[in-house]
């Protein structure tokens, strides 16, 4: 939007009622003056009536579907012979999709992990559990190790925010991309939407400086866009983009069977699910609306569903979404050439520090305003295919997002030992457990060393026998 000065952003803030942004105007030097104009002029003006009266000022604004059924998936492995053949098919498929180069890794990082408590990027949390890597140190050794497993050049995206962008960037400087090499990592930033008090008034941070957070992981489908990171894989012969959430150190990043049946079955955008731990796990459930796969966040899938089951006891809704995803580059340029692209918005009453009207600094201790954010699964129905496979929690899934009980680090570091251990066993390696069956030593499985059980069982020579109380790092 062309605003040139104090004048012209006056008229079109009070066109749409926030003139209130330039309360403090007199008391700002020229600098800060470009620097607020700059941020109004980022604003989306047309837009922010709309998203006022339908979702900042409206406490239930996203009409959740009245018909809707479990959508099919894909079992972890293959039940009939059938199924057998095209799993087969679909891995030798996506190990040479992998083989060509074809695919990039995607991790959005531009969160602020405050359940967390941790500062800086998430990414920078240690988690490994001999050697406490952090997990970008987890991914990048991994997108490294699969580098060299598929001998091709996968490349790394990273999605940040302006709230941890230039941290991110000097941990990747700082660790030499983790032998990535500079030119095949590309850090990127996330957008930004203005937050708002009860009343639909957007907040000011600073007397210069417009309140603002992350538009949300959705927020990647432009990001890509935006940030011309689209048209570089283009160039540079990518076709999927693999993605996971910077809180899941376990996640299997280029997954063959999970790509190859992505491309056998002609899907623009597919994902992992999991068999929900209980009715009501805080994950969004897949379900069917009018034949297209789509999430209903586990807030909003009614009470009855949610428990409703089989005869066999199994749940209807059993399919948890854990934000893993293949996507096509295709699909996510065709998203962005519609002018009309936007994913829906949901609400969040924050805390959110703010200046009030006589400019005193505000912290507020409970909440105080509206956050709006997009979802990267309300992109799903948007996709004609979409396909679903299911995964093992205890393979695939340990997300790091409470400072304590329920998805902690401890439970995180736990779980990795444990999948070191099954991966060890499986290649028939003796691990000492307790008697109630726990890993009674501590192993941490480099990604240099396996990616996945398979790579174990060729390296099985190389394992020292495991003693009770061992602590073993095997790279
Ligand atoms: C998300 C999913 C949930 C389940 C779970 C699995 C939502 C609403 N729910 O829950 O269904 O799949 O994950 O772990 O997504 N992020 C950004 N930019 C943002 C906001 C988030 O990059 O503006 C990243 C963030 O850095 C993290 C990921 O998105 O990697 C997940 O964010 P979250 O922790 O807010 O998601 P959560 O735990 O509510």
């Amino acid at each position: 939007m062309q605003i040139k000065d104090y004048q012209a952003a006056r008229k079109v803030l009070q066109s749409i009622g926030q003139e209130h942004l330039l309360a403090f105007w007199e008391e700002l030097n020229e600098q800060q003056r470009e620097h607020l104009l700059e941020q109004i002029r980022q604003l989306d003006i047309r837009k922010i009536p709309h998203w006022v009266r339908d979702t900042v000022k409206n406490q239930t604004p996203l009409a959740i579907p009245t018909v809707f059924e479990p959508a099919p998936s894909y079992p972890p492995t293959p039940q009939t012979p059938e199924q057998a053949e095209k799993y087969a098919r679909a891995r030798r498929m996506g190990e040479k999709l992998l083989a060509e180069g074809k695919v990039a890794g995607f991790v959005v990082a531009g969160g602020q992990g405050t359940r967390l408590g941790f500062d800086g990027p998430k990414g920078n949390f240690p988690i490994s559990p001999i050697k406490k890597k952090t997990l970008f140190q987890v991914f990048g050794e991994s997108v490294l190790a699969a580098r060299k497993k598929y001998g091709s050049v996968l490349p790394w995206l990273i999605m940040t925010s302006p709230l941890n962008h230039q941290a991110t960037v000097e941990t990747f400087e700082a660790n030499d991309y983790f032998g990535l090499g500079a030119d095949t990592v590309f850090i990127f930033q996330q957008g930004t939407m203005p937050n708002f008090d009860f009343e639909g008034r957007i907040f000011l941070a600073d007397k210069d400086t417009i309140a603002v957070s992350p538009d949300g992981h959705g927020g990647s489908l432009k990001a890509l866009y935006v940030s011309g990171v689209l048209d570089e894989l283009k160039r540079r012969g990518i076709e999927y983009l693999s993605y996971w959430q910077v809180d899941n150190p376990l996640v299997h990043l280029f997954d063959p069977l999970f790509i190859g049946l992505h491309v056998l079955d002609g899907a623009q955008m597919s994902s992992k699910a999991l068999i929900k731990a209980h009715p009501t796990e805080k994950v969004g459930n897949f379900c069917l609306v009018n034949g297209r796969v789509t999430v209903i966040e586990y807030s909003d899938l009614p009470d009855e569903a949610a428990h409703r089951r089989r005869p066999d006891g199994s749940l209807v809704f059993e399919l948890g979404s854990i934000a893993i995803h293949i996507i096509s580059r295709e699909f996510v340029e065709r998203l962005n050439k519609d002018g009309n692209f936007a994913l829906p918005l949901h609400r969040a009453v924050k805390k959110i520090p703010h200046i009030d009207l006589s400019g005193k600094k505000i912290e507020p201790n409970k909440p105080c305003g509206i956050k709006l954010e997009t979802f990267i699964f309300d992109a799903l129905p948007l996709a004609e295919k979409s396909v679903i496979l299911q995964t093992i929690r205890s393979e695939e899934f340990a997300p790091v997002k409470n400072a304590s009980g329920e998805d902690s680090p401890e439970v995180t570091v736990r779980m990795m030992i444990e999948r070191a251990a099954a991966w060890l066993e499986k290649a028939g390696v003796k691990v000492p457990r307790t008697k109630d069956g726990k890993v009674d030593c501590i192993l941490e499985i480099a990604p240099s060393f396996a990616l996945t059980a398979e790579d174990v069982k060729a390296k099985v020579g190389q394992i020292p026998p495991l003693h009770p109380g061992d602590t073993v790092y095997l790279e």
